[in-house]
């Protein structure tokens, strides 16, 4: 009986970790592909959901490609930093660290005016509530409804998880003891 309980308390804590480890995840820039020329790389982004904590992994043999992060304008433009700030180690990991618009591409050869070698993504906000401090404070000002609304209902998600797994944990302590 002992051992059985320890087992419910193990269970119990994993539960209240599950909302916290779902909230960041790995994303393999074109997935089996990689980073690779001739890839539709907008395709691949299309419908999937880049949030901040997530990191983007990008693979390709070394020497080959490599990573480098740029404005709109340089995706439009193919146009390359120095490449001293070029990522190259062939497995290279970016944590998305801040919200909004994020422009990569390929800083060899003519990959990305030619071959399409450029990934351009949205990162949406990820409001914490484990931390209230982080979460927006709500301020009485002019700002457009919108914003607003789709924050609250990313929120209310997370609300939801976090105590979808203390219920769980706190069910599973009551049964153990
Ligand atoms: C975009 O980056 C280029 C250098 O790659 C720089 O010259 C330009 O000022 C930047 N544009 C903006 C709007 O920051
Ligand atoms: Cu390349």
């Amino acid at each position: 009986m002992a051992l059985h309980r320890s087992y419910l308390v193990v269970f119990a804590l994993i539960s209240t970790m599950i909302p916290v480890m779902t909230l960041a995840k790995e994303l393999v820039v074109g997935d089996g592909k990689g980073w690779t020329i001739n890839f539709d790389y907008q395709a691949w982004a299309q419908g999937k959901d880049f949030r901040v904590g997530d990191k983007l992994v990008f693979n390709y043999p070394v020497g080959a490609h490599t990573v480098l992060k740029v404005n709109g304008t340089g995706f439009q433009n193919c146009i390359k930093p120095p490449a001293s700030e070029a990522l190259t180690s062939g497995s290279d990991e970016i944590v998305l660290a801040t919200p909004g618009r994020k422009w990569y591409i390929c800083g060899v050869g003519t990959h990305c005016e030619t071959a399409g070698q450029k990934l351009f993504i949205t990162v949406q906000p990820q409001p914490s509530s484990v931390s209230p401090a982080m979460a927006p404070s709500p301020v009485q000002s002019n700002m457009a409804p919108s914003p607003v609304q789709s924050n609250m209902a990313v929120k209310d998600t997370v609300n939801y998880q976090l105590f979808f797994g203390v219920m769980v944990a706190v069910v599973t302590l009551a049964l153990a003891f």
